[in-house]
């Protein structure tokens, strides 16, 4: 199984590569368009992200359990956002330690 930090960058490479902004991203996968990101929405999220489809769900699950904050079971855009960046603060260091 991959490790979190893999999965983590895989999901980073995802929404900066092929999103302009991470509210591209939000809107993308925000299917229904009710300004929330459930479970299954970001499990197509992980999917698309090429992290094994085995464990998308249980990977949609973890994210939305750490990250969200008022804990309706799904992301709005500040709780998506606020995870982002994290993932490309951390991004950025790991950029500095491989130099
Ligand atoms: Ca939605
Ligand atoms: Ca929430």
């Amino acid at each position: 199984m991959a490790s979190k930090k893999e999965i983590l960058g895989l999901i980073r490479i995802l929404i900066t590569q092929k999103f302009e902004t991470p509210q591209d991203a939000f809107h993308f996968f925000d299917k229904n368009k009710d300004g929330y990101l459930t479970k299954k929405e970001l499990k197509k999220l992980v999917k698309d992200a090429r992290v094994n489809s085995l464990i998308s769900g249980v990977v949609a699950g973890k994210m939305i359990e750490g990250l969200d904050k008022d804990k309706n079971k799904k992301f709005d855009w500040q709780e998506f956002k606020a995870a982002v960046d994290s993932l490309i603060k951390e991004g950025l260091k790991e950029e500095k330690k491989s130099k």
